[in-house]
């Protein structure tokens, strides 16, 4: 498999379940201001033509997009691991709401507009008022479980891959303290510190490439 990635993105959740699983794959990093893969100055578009990781090539050449479908098929490749539940079975759908609820109503609805330095002010208002219901929700969750499902999946990979994002913004995890007590202990496992460490000195590379160019 070959994931293109870039750094503390999304697309670290993918690597984190990778790890976690004990599976191999070639990490391709992407630019995503450039829209090149950093190693050969390639077109990223001729991958995947939103311009957007993931990318997931599979065995196969095909080429799977969106974090939802992706982290769903690397934990199939390795079942046994136990990162999502059986396909078929009532808990997968469990699964998939969740990676839905964190890539719609968390990614998208709340951080990019945060996040996004061309977004107009009125968006990033809409993004952290509808940040404050969605937050105390998880909070009342994780109050009561360890991880979104009992135990860890692919979607406590996603979680704690987009609650990273928080120190970019004005959200203050302590605000929620189940969340901030899940995130932290989520950076105990072994498979998420090394992807966080790894990922954040290539993302201290990628700002000092940004800051010379
Ligand atoms: N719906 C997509 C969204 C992926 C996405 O927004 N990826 C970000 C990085 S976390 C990206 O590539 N941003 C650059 C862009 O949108 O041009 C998914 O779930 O995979």
């Amino acid at each position: 498999m070959d994931l293109y990635f870039a750094p503390l993105a999304c697309t670290l959740a993918t690597r984190i379940a990778l790890y976690d699983s004990g599976q191999e794959a070639r990490f391709i990093e992407v630019d995503l201001r450039t829209k090149k893969v950093l190693a050969d100055g390639s077109d990223y578009f001729a991958v995947n033509p939103l311009g957007q990781v993931p990318a997931l090539r599979i065995g196969s050449g095909e080429v799977l997009y969106e974090n939802g479908a992706v982290l769903q098929y690397v934990a199939d490749q390795a079942a046994t691991a136990g990162l999502a539940p059986p396909a078929g079975s009532y808990e997968r759908y469990r699964l998939q709401r969740w990676l839905s609820f964190i890539g719609s109503e968390l990614q998208k609805g709340v951080f990019i507009p945060l996040l996004d330095p061309d977004a107009p002010e009125g968006a990033k208002a809409f993004a952290r008022a509808k940040a404050t219901l969605r937050f105390d929700y998880l909070n009342r969750i994780l109050a009561e479980r360890d991880y979104l499902l009992g135990r860890f999946t692919v979607a406590d990979a996603y979680l704690v891959t987009i609650l990273n994002w928080t120190v970019a913004t004005e959200i203050n995890l302590a605000d929620w303290p189940a969340l901030k007590a899940y995130h932290a202990r989520l950076h105990q496992r072994p498979s998420i510190a090394r992807a966080f460490a790894e990922e954040r000195a290539l993302y201290d590379a990628e700002q000092a490439r940004h800051k010379a160019a």
